[in-house]
């Protein structure tokens, strides 16, 4: 067997959100990952934000690609759309099926050796073309399912489990996406829930490219002293800049904060995603702002985590590309094969 169904029985009490569905109703089969490890806190975070947001499991299709990271899928929103590609090919799938099919919400669950190894180039594309999706890199800079080579995100001079330091510097994720045109990028930790579960909320709600990079501790191969992904590294090294909340269309605006703490973006289904700044100084409408900020504090060893950057009013590749409103199922014969004359016009106009 290669998973395991968790028993149907519900409490009668249990929260229902606005669809009349129960947390219990977002999950997936047991996990079978290690006890411990910070994947199984990023599904459970996952589980709250589509739970909280009131997403109908069967509009939403999440995609992976292999890794313990890409394999958690399985654990959440077992009522959901799911493929599990190759690896690192999670992107072009996920691109494909949301051209053919734009009304589904998009999730991408990969790892930092799905997507900075060998799929750094489909990462890259997937972001400078503007997929409107939810982008999650599980990062514990190791190969945790090949048993703990370092990754490409691993740090230089990091240490790994039985003592080799890594020589190679490694790859920061959200810089990239920030340079790529990532319209939506945050950086979260396994460990901390309460900032995790309103970045997720926000990256599903956002509509463009979304990524998160969530630093999430392999507690087999990588949680040592010496690793710079351990619980105890990033506990001590962690630098919040804001604290995110996500205001649905559906929900009244209500709290009050003093000038110059908050910061405040509407997006385009007039939903709201309010920054409570931590750190005064730090402006997320600013991606130049970010990639500074970000780097300057990397270089003193601390990681920035927090919604980075995000932009209000955002395009997609639909909007590139100017396709048709609706999903290539609901259209009918004549518009999929609209006869000999319409495709001899076609092939002209491409000669
Ligand atoms: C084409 C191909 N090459 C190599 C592998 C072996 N492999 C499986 S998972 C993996 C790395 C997984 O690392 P990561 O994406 O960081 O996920 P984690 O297990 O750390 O969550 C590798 C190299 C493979 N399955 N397919
Ligand atoms: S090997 Fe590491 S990444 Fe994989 S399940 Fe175990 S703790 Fe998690
Ligand atoms: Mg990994």
């Amino acid at each position: 067997m290669t998973y395991l169904t968790k028993p149907k029985l519900h409490h009668p009490d249990l929260p229902k959100n606005e669809l009349g569905f129960t947390r219990r109703d977002y999950e997936g089969a047991i996990s079978t990952l290690c006890a411990g490890c910070g994947h199984d806190s990023i599904s459970a975070a996952i589980i709250q934000a589509c739970f909280e947001l009131s997403l109908p499991p069967h509009r939403i299709a999440k995609l992976s690609g292999i890794g313990c990271s890409s394999k958690t899928p399985t654990y959440f929103l077992g009522n959901s759309h799911g493929f599990n590609t190759v690896h690192g090919r999670m992107p072009s799938v996920l691109t494909g099926a949301n051209l053919a099919n734009r009304d589904l919400v998009y999730l991408g669950v990969s790892g930092d050796g799905d997507s900075a190894s060998i799929g750094l180039g489909q990462f890259a594309h997937v972001m400078r073309r503007g997929v409107n999706m939810t982008y999650i890199v599980e990062n514990n800079g190791v190969y945790g399912l090949t048993k703990g080579q370092f990754s490409a995100t691993a740090d230089r001079g990091s240490k790994s489990k039985r003592g080799a330091v890594n020589p190679e510097e490694g790859i920061d994720l959200a810089m990239l996406a920030l340079q790529l045109g990532a319209t939506y990028v945050g950086r979260g930790f396994s460990g901390d829930k309460e900032q995790l579960v309103p970045l997720v909320k926000g990256a599903l709600m956002h509509p463009g490219p979304a990524f998160l990079d969530v630093i999430s501790p392999c507690v087999a191969f990588n949680n040592h002293e010496g690793s710079t992904r351990s619980f105890d590294y990033v506990r001590e090294h962690n630098e919040a800049v804001n604290q995110l909340d996500v205001i649905t269309v559906r929900k009244a605006i209500e709290t009050e904060y003093a000038p110059g703490t908050m910061q405040e973006v509407r997006q385009h289904d007039g939903s709201v995603l309010r920054l409570r700044k931590l750190d005064q100084a730090y402006d997320a409408s600013s991606r130049i702002n970010a990639i500074s900020f970000v780097s300057s504090h990397q270089a003193k060893g601390e990681i920035v985590t927090g919604l980075l950057y995000v932009e209000g009013d955002t395009g997609d590749l639909h909007e590139a590309l100017a396709t048709v409103d609706l999903p290539l199922n609901q259209l009918g014969e004549r518009e999929l094969c609209p006869g000999r004359a319409a495709l001899e016009k076609f092939n002209q106009g491409l000669r």
